[in-house]
């Protein structure tokens, strides 16, 4: 059986005095203000991040973030290239067990052994502690979030509760959508928000990790993991 599954692409950006502002006058329409806590999950060994897989648990709900299997060399001109360089993009997959699926074939050494038998319910949290895997991250987040609906973009502004700021301009694409009309969206909408910078910003997790788990931080940098 196939699952449907999107495709996340964003690129994230520092806000300032004036963002909501800027917001307002380019005509972005507010969705409203939630709070959620999200729930990250690895082996002690860090063996899912360590590949890019991003275990979370928001809301009730689970979510694995994947690398896209595009290795991104597709043929762009110098300046496209400059924007994709900016943006970073994730298959996000939401059926639990097809998460259960996938994160078992990553870790088979820790399941070799052991009772993996899982259920598929989304309160019953007892197949992790079957295959090892351990909170690692767990934060709060005040979310902002507005459409620029002539782009079919989302802007979200987090407030994380350890003290970052971060804004996303995001464009969910459905698997095998077109990835250069997405990233010509959100490369017309930094515009409008008078982003500059040609740096990739740090999402809440690179600062988070910093602070809590420096050498798995240090390691996925050196692996160009973040
Ligand atoms: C760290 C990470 C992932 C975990 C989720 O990170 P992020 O998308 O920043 O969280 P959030 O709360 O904005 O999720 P959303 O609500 O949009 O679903 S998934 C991939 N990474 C790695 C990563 C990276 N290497 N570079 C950047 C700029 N972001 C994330």
């Amino acid at each position: 059986m196939s699952f449907q599954m999107s495709v996340e692409v964003e690129r994230k950006f520092l806000c300032n005095a004036d963002t909501l502002k800027t917001l307002q006058e380019i005509g972005a329409v507010c969705l409203g203000q939630r709070q959620f806590c999200d729930q990250y999950f690895d082996t002690p060994k860090f063996d899912l991040t360590l590949r890019d897989m991003w275990l979370r648990k928001r809301k009730g709900c689970w979510e694995l973030k994947c690398p896209t299997t595009s290795n991104g060399t597709e043929e762009r001109s110098g300046e496209q290239s400059k924007a994709a360089a900016l943006c970073s993009r994730y298959k996000e997959i939401t059926n639990l067990p097809e998460i259960q699926l996938r994160v078992k074939e990553v870790i088979k050494d820790v399941c070799a052994d052991r009772e993996t038998e899982m259920s598929p319910s989304q309160e019953d949290e007892s197949w992790l502690s079957k295959i090892n895997l351990v909170c690692f991250a767990e934060f709060t987040t005040v979310r902002r979030s507005f459409t620029l609906e002539e782009e079919g973009v989302q802007v979200d502004l987090d407030q994380a509760d350890f003290g970052y700021h971060v804004g996303e301009i995001e464009v969910l694409l459905p698997e095998g959508g077109d990835l250069q009309s997405a990233l010509e969206k959100i490369e017309r909408t930094a515009g409008k928000l008078g982003l500059t910078g040609d740096q990739r910003v740090e999402g809440k997790m690179h600062v988070y990790l910093k602070s809590n788990h420096p050498e798995h931080y240090a390691k996925l940098l050196s692996e160009h993991i973040l």
